[in-house]
């Protein structure tokens, strides 16, 4: 069994569609950060950077944090959405890092400045408004070649990428403007594990 420590956030979503895309039993336990749940003594021992989202697979008696980790743990021991294909399996791990450690955070830091600092600063607001746009483009040039992020197949590089991308689209950070990106987005918003995932613990913007 999976026990699944997260709430209703980018990095959350992408392991609510994982256990919904491989289909193996997991428990959600929802933690309300706003209720400083995160930082709790007990939380830290299986998340020592207070962060969801965090997994502990009690048959293997292995805990990992970092939703980049939980992927490719979760696609290693199931065998499902990461290639053993050499050139393949590259490509994905690429774009997972490339989302975790370039996306993610240019993301988390203009939502930061645009949404939630009650001073608009607007040097830092334009700076990540044009990084992150980078990055759109960047992906936008990639996704024109090809159906997914490391080619033909869906993989966890997607699930990843979509985690954040979905939030973008919630809270309308616009990236239509991007025709292969929002191609690649509309074609896996659609997927049922997804469209689950997605809904788990609650929608977004109401954890
Ligand atoms: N690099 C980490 C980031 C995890 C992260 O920042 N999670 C957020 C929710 S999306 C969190 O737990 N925030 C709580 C806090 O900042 O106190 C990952 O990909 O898992």
């Amino acid at each position: 069994m999976i026990e699944l420590y997260t709430t209703a956030s980018p990095n959350g979503f992408k392991i609510t569609i994982m256990l919904e895309e491989i289909q193996i039993p997991y428990n959600l336990n929802h933690i309300k950060i706003s209720n400083g749940d995160n930082k709790t003594k007990d939380f830290l021992k299986i998340s020592p950077h207070g962060r969801i989202p965090v997994i502990k697979d009690t048959e293997a008696e292995i805990t990992v944090f970092e939703s980049a980790a939980i992927l490719q743990y979760l696609a290693e021991k199931t065998g499902k959405l990461l290639s053993k294909n050499l050139k393949t399996r590259t490509q994905t791990l690429q774009w997972l890092m490339f989302n975790s450690a370039t996306l993610a955070p240019l993301l988390g830091q203009r939502v930061n400045y645009e949404l939630f600092e009650d001073e608009k600063i607007q040097l830092a607001i334009q700076r990540y408004q044009k990084l992150s746009n980078e990055a759109f483009t960047t992906m936008d040039k990639h996704l024109a070649t090809q159906d997914y992020f490391a080619g033909k197949d869906y993989s966890i590089a997607d699930i990843s990428a979509f985690g954040w991308m979905h939030i973008c689209q919630v809270i309308d950070f616009k990236f239509n403007q991007h025709p292969h990106l929002w191609r690649w987005y509309q074609q896996i918003s659609k997927r049922k594990a997804v469209v689950k995932g997605i809904s788990l613990p609650n929608k977004a913007m109401s954890a």
